[in-house]
């Protein structure tokens, strides 16, 4: 497969990388992307050196697959004409998410619903895909009715301009800043911009994008999404109301059988997801697992994962695989 990184010098493109070679995606020809200005720079992949190349260079070269994580703009800009030129498009920008017309994929979740007509195939939220792949089997057995998540998310989530404000700022250096406040010894209550409705863009998307994934507008959300001073992944504190009722340890079973994701759930031995644990791991990890006492049919439970992993890239890639085993790139 020739495999185009479009943003490989960003911080998603550089851990979609790392995942394509650990797990070793059929790689025959890497083509790594980026602006006008990296034009040139070296990206190492498995050992050999490539030259950075823009989009329209990349084109040309009629790459099967995309990877793109450049920012919306250029997704905007760019992912149509690398469909137009029959290369497949996996998007992680908000994009084309919710355009009618274009699948938000997790492959453990529906992956069934790729078809040779997806030429641009959009990567859902990080924070979307965290909580998703830990829905959708309780989902299918319990039947969701509400889901209420307040999220902790890693400043990676932001970009590097973040991680080095966080450094910056833990070092006693005055420097550029990606927040309108001091994140370092603070939490943040806004993720993205505020919409009309008070909320962000952020908790729209988790709300959004859910009902999208798992093909069902009954399921009712509301989120609250936060920034701290992390930079290993995304941790969620979710509680999830059924309309049937369940068994918490066979709940946590259904959890276990569940592809991509660990449990670590055992209080006695302090043992629970933490985002330090989950840093690096394709994985989403799930403990905390308890009913809620306070209301019937209810549980708390809380997931953590890397959101450059499982939340962009590892998803990115676990598409691309998916596309290649059906035989659609
Ligand atoms: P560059 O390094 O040349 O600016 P991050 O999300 O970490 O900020 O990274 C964004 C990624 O998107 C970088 O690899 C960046 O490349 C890339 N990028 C930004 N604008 C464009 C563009 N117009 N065309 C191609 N790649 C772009
Ligand atoms: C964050 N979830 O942590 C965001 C980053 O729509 O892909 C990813 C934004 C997106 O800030």
């Amino acid at each position: 497969m020739k495999v185009a990184v479009v943003g490989a010098t960003g911080l998603v493109g550089s851990e979609m990388l790392k995942v394509l070679a650990e797990r070793n995606f059929p790689v025959t020809e890497l083509i790594p992307v980026a602006s006008e200005k990296s034009k040139g720079k070296e990206i190492e992949f498995k050992g050999k050196k490539y030259k950075v190349i823009t989009p329209t260079e990349a084109i040309a070269l009629k790459p099967n697959v995309a990877l793109f994580s450049a920012g919306g703009g250029t997704s905007t800009e760019y992912a149509p004409l690398f469909a137009e030129a029959g290369i497949t498009v996996i998007d992680n920008s908000s994009a084309w998410r919710m355009d009618p017309t274009k699948k938000l994929v997790v492959p453990e979740v529906n992956g069934d619903v790729l078809t040779a007509e997806d030429k641009i195939i959009a990567n859902p939220n990080c924070s979307t895909i965290q909580m998703v792949v830990v829905l959708k089997p309780l989902h299918d057995k319990y039947k969701i009715k509400r889901v209420v998540v307040s999220t902790y998310q890693s400043v990676t989530g932001t970009g590097v301009k973040a991680v080095r404000q966080l450094e910056d700022e833990r070092a006693g250096i005055e420097g550029e800043k990606a927040y309108p406040y001091q994140i370092d010894l603070n939490v943040i209550p806004h993720i993205d911009v505020f919409q009309e409705n008070g909320y962000t863009k952020e908790e729209m998307k988790m709300i959004k994008e859910t009902n999208k994934i798992m093909g069902d507008d009954t399921i009712r959300v509301t989120a609250t999404t936060v920034r701290i001073p992390v930079v290993g992944g995304h941790s969620e504190s979710v509680n999830i109301e059924f309309e049937n009722d369940f068994d918490v340890e066979e709940l946590r079973e259904l959890l276990r059988q569940q592809d991509g994701v660990v449990v670590v759930d055992n209080p006695s031995n302090l043992e629970y997801p933490m985002p330090k644990d989950a840093h690096g791991k394709n994985e989403v990890f799930v403990g905390r697992i308890r009913r809620d006492e306070s209301q019937d049919k209810t549980v708390n439970l809380w997931i953590v994962a890397d959101n450059l992993r499982k939340g962009a890239a590892t998803n990115a890639v676990q598409i691309a695989e998916l596309l290649y085993k059906k035989g659609l790139i």
